[in-house]
């Protein structure tokens, strides 16, 4: 197994249900990556050493998780030049608090944020940006492109035959 490239963090186990798409696109990419539970609040010191060795240590993105009051991926985005990816996790609030806490960065401090629960955007953003520098893997993404067209157009030919009665019968 080569070093890890991507490294998810979750401010609580309690997010993995939502971040394991994160990691099973990763997987289906064959990008490795880290997972593990690091709290902004709850464990501030490890946040810090995780963000501040993850370059040395040959993590090329940084994907963070955090429901409620959702400082870890900003926490993140303070001690490195790695890009961060920030997941507001839909824990109170509908995910509102978290989505607001994780994307209003002070300027300098950029945090890519995707949607509340957004853990499979998350990973493919990931994705995006290592291909930026490996062919193979921006070739992938083309493949995962088109798969996904051809999905809508075949649905989309289905409605348009059956009609919205037969179709919604069929589903
Ligand atoms: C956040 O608080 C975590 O990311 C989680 O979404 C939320 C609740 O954490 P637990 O109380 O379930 O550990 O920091």
């Amino acid at each position: 197994m080569s070093k890890p490239l991507i490294g998810i963090l979750m401010g609580s186990d309690s997010d993995l249900k939502v971040m394991s798409e994160a990691a099973k696109v990763l997987e289906e990419f064959g990008v490795e990556f880290e997972i593990t539970v690091c709290s902004a609040h709850r464990t501030p010191d490890r946040a810090h050493e995780y963000a501040s060795t993850a370059l040395k240590r040959g993590l090329k993105v940084i994907i963070a998780s955090a429901g409620g009051a959702a400082h870890l991926a900003g926490v993140m985005a303070g001690s490195t030049t790695l890009p961060v990816i920030g997941v507001p996790i839909d824990w109170k609030l509908n995910g509102l608090d978290a989505l607001l806490s994780t994307a209003q960065m002070p300027p300098g401090i950029p945090v890519a944020t995707v949607g509340i629960d957004g853990a499979k955007n998350a990973g493919l953003l990931a994705v995006q940006i290592l291909a930026t520098a490996d062919a193979d893997l921006a070739n992938k993404l083309g493949n995962y492109k088109t798969t996904m067209a051809e999905g809508v157009n075949k649905k989309a030919e289905k409605l348009e035959k059956e009609g919205y009665k037969k179709y919604l019968e069929n589903k």
